[in-house]
């Protein structure tokens, strides 16, 4: 399900959502998801909020939310909710900040942020917040690029980003870029890495300090770790390539205003058009 939102996602921002066959996918979609109301990420496989996610997303590309039981799948995600104001991942109670921006998200996406206790959830997300400025999986876990994007992606949807000293959290996010290089790594010491031309620069304009990178060395390396013949994207230049990373380094690239792509959310990880459809649509 997380490879199938990557793929159509890249795809859209390309222009090109109509190589795929529509009722095929919200019939794999559908079939995907349990009484519960959560989705597994392929057909028998549990459900767990990632997934629950990704579907809702894949669905809102095709402008297909209205095939869901919206409550029920709602009602799922709400009830991951912990009494500290945390989410859990699945039945399991596994807790990380990366499920409170996906049950975030997807409440928002589904128009029932009303179902959470919404201050408790941000709370939380802030308990996690580091001296260094950035965020990490729970209290007191070290602060890395995918965790703040999920941080600041929850504070930005909730309309609460005046909890963070931008300028403290930018500094961390713009020392991620190698100069060497021009890529972004997600933590200190760590090597670059496309995705994170995602994670920390999605991050960075939502705290309105994408200005702190080098854009055009950033997009140099994004496009060097292209496969000429394969035509995907890769983690680092001549590394072999997926459709993780040729999801993530397109819409880095849009993020970077690059010629020929639609533009992306920064927070809700989607099309533009998209988000607009469904947030203005009330
Ligand atoms: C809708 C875009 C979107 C996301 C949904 C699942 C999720 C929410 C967010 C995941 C955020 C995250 C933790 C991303 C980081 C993934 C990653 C590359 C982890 C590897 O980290 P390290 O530091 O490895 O162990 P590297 O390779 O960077 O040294
Ligand atoms: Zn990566």
């Amino acid at each position: 399900m997380n490879g199938a939102y990557w793929g159509l996602t890249a795809l859209d921002l390309l222009g090109k959502l109509h190589a795929v066959d529509v009722e095929e996918v919200v019939s794999w979609v559908l079939q995907c998801q349990h009484d519960s109301g959560g989705f597994g990420g392929n057909i028998g496989h549990d459900p767990h909020v990632l997934y629950t996610l990704s579907a809702v997303q894949v669905l809102a590309l095709f402008d297909k939310l209205d095939v869901l039981d919206i409550e029920k799948v709602a009602s799922y995600v709400a009830g991951l909710q912990n009494e500290d104001g945390s989410f859990s991942g699945d039945m399991w109670g596994e807790i990380d900040t990366r499920f409170s921006y996906i049950s975030i998200s997807c409440l928002s996406l589904l128009h029932r942020l009303d179902k959470i206790n919404v201050e408790k959830a941000v709370n939380y997300i802030l308990s996690c917040k580091n001296h260094d400025g950035g965020f990490g999986c729970t209290p007191g876990a070290e602060s890395h690029a995918g965790q703040i994007f999920c941080c600041v992606g929850a504070l930005a949807i909730t309309g609460s980003l005046h909890h963070i000293d931008k300028d403290l959290l930018g500094w961390w996010l713009c020392e991620r870029q190698d100069n060497k290089t021009g890529g972004l790594n997600g933590r200190p010491e760590k090597l670059p890495d496309v995705c994170y031309s995602w994670w920390a620069l999605s991050s960075l304009i939502m705290i309105d300090r994408v200005h702190w990178i080098n854009k055009d060395k950033l997009i140099k390396f994004i496009l060097d770790c292209q496969d000429i013949e394969n035509r995907g994207i890769s983690d680092r230049p001549d590394d072999a390539v997926d459709v993780y990373h040729t999801y993530f380094g397109v819409a880095g690239l849009s993020l970077l205003e690059y010629p020929g792509l639609k533009a992306i959310d920064p927070a809700y990880a989607l099309p533009v058009d998209v988000v607009n459809r469904i947030i203005l649509d009330r």
